[in-house]
């Protein structure tokens, strides 16, 4: 068990920054780093999963709801400030790797999980709804992979985002960080539900009770089936594809732009050969 669980009772407990309420059936797995718009730090994969997996063998939780903390975010992606610890190849690879793998833990999970995006759905929090089972959103949330401002690409919404929303949709969004509203997301099939904002966690409850009372077995087996499509080999050759671009020159400027709260100056890839 993580060393940063910080408390734990019988209805709710924390691992780093999730905060997980158990209700019956029903968990609430709260992003809980509102100041910094539930970023998601370099613990949180291995947290995430830690959390997963407690609810997946507690023996009574039948279905996840994740949301983010305070009103403006669900999650803005990961902690860009802390991409700079990573200073080899292999730390960076272990990275990814680690991203990836919270990614495909919630897909592989046996529990139905529903986002309920409170806020901005950035980078890998945009991501994050891509690996839920259901997407509720609120009429102020806000969706979009700004990756390529920062010279990345959102390593598993390239492969995921296709099936959902469309190659060239996807691509809009990746290409151009083009952020979509909540009803855009609607349309084009990222989110199921959109409900005005003071009704999100009660539709998200709703939804999650008419899930409960339906066979687990069916929700385990039928998630497998639906989810197939991306084999390992595709997620290896995307934590390697990151791996390289993390280490450009054009990652360290997104990067640097970004703390420095400015816009980044991409070289002429053609300048360099
Ligand atoms: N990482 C770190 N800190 C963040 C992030 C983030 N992703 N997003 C916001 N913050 C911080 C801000 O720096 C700020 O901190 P401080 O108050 O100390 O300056 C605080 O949160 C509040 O943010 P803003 O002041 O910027 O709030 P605004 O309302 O002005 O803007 C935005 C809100 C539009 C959401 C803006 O914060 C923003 O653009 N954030 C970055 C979004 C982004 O680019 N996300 C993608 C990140 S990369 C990613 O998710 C890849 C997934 C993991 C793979 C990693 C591969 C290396």
């Amino acid at each position: 068990m993580s060393d940063k669980t910080v408390a734990s009772s019988a209805e709710s407990f924390e691992i780093g920054d999730l905060r997980i309420t158990l209700s019956g059936v029903i968990a609430l797995l709260k992003m809980n780093r509102p100041e910094k718009l539930n970023a998601m730090g370099s613990r949180f994969w291995g947290d995430m999963r830690e959390a997963l997996a407690r609810l997946e063998n507690d023996g009574r939780t039948r279905v996840l709801v994740i949301t983010g903390s305070g009103d403006k975010a669900f999650s803005a992606g990961g902690d860009i400030a802390s991409f700079g610890e990573m200073k080899t190849m292999t730390q960076r690879r272990e990275y990814q790797a680690n991203v990836m793998d919270t990614f495909i833990a919630l897909e592989n999970s046996r529990l139905p999980v529903i986002a309920a995006v409170n806020g901005y759905a950035l980078g890998g929090g945009c991501e994050l709804t891509l690996a839920c089972d259901v997407v509720i959103a609120s009429d102020r949330a806000v969706f979009g992979m700004p990756e390529s401002a920062l010279g990345l690409v959102p390593g598993f919404g390239v492969l995921r985002a296709p099936s959902v929303i469309g190659r060239q949709m996807t691509k809009m969004m990746v290409m151009a960080g083009e952020r979509l509203d909540a009803h855009q997301a609607l349309q084009c099939g990222l989110v199921q539900r959109v409900v005005v904002h003071e009704q999100l966690m009660s539709e998200a409850r709703n939804m999650a009770t008419k899930i409960a009372e339906n066979s687990p077995l069916a929700h385990a087996v039928g998630k497998k089936l639906i989810n197939r499509g991306i084999d390992r080999a595709e997620f290896d050759y995307s934590v390697e594809a990151l791996t390289v671009l993390q280490s450009s020159e054009d990652a360290a400027e997104g990067v640097r732009a970004f703390l420095e709260k400015r816009k980044p100056q991409f070289p002429d890839p053609g300048a360099a050969s």
